[in-house]
């Protein structure tokens, strides 16, 4: 069984993240999701989500490409999750092309290209001019 993770926000669920998740889950058999919390967005990402982490974390489970969703608290736990969740592949969209590099010691590093013109930042700049 090939276990794969990705992590990320995923607020304001949209098609590009969907995209992602299927191309994820398709790599192996089993996805890991690991989302990003309230705390770590704040704190370290210096963005609020509109939805909650239980909101985000529900809509998630509810996707059928993913198999578990679990809390993404720190920007270094990534090596730990790799060895904890027995992961054979990390995977990310390409705008974080080469970032996670470090986890080829691990194993394997696949960046997925993005889906473009969709962003949760576009939604709510178009909402607005609305
Ligand atoms: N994504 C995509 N296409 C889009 C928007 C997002 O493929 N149009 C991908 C991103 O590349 C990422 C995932 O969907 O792999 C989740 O996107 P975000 O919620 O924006 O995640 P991000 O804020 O990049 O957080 O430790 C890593 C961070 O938690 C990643």
């Amino acid at each position: 069984m090939k276990r794969v993770i990705t992590y990320g926000t995923f607020d304001l669920l949209h098609y590009g993240h969907i995209n992602l998740l299927r191309r994820a889950k398709a790599l192996g058999d089993y996805l890991i999701v690991a989302l990003s919390t309230d705390e770590f967005n704040w704190n370290s990402k210096g963005k609020k989500s509109y939805f909650s982490y239980e909101e985000r974390k529900a809509m998630l489970e509810a996707i059928r490409y993913v198999d578990m969703v679990i809390p993404e608290v720190a920007w270094d736990q990534k090596a730990t999750d790799v060895e904890k969740y027995d992961v054979d592949i990390f995977t990310m969209g390409d705008d974080w092309e080469g970032k996670f590099d470090f986890l080829k010691s691990q194993c394997e590093v696949v960046y997925l290209p993005r889906t473009p013109e969709i962003s949760s930042s576009q939604i709510k700049q178009d909402l607005a001019k609305k």
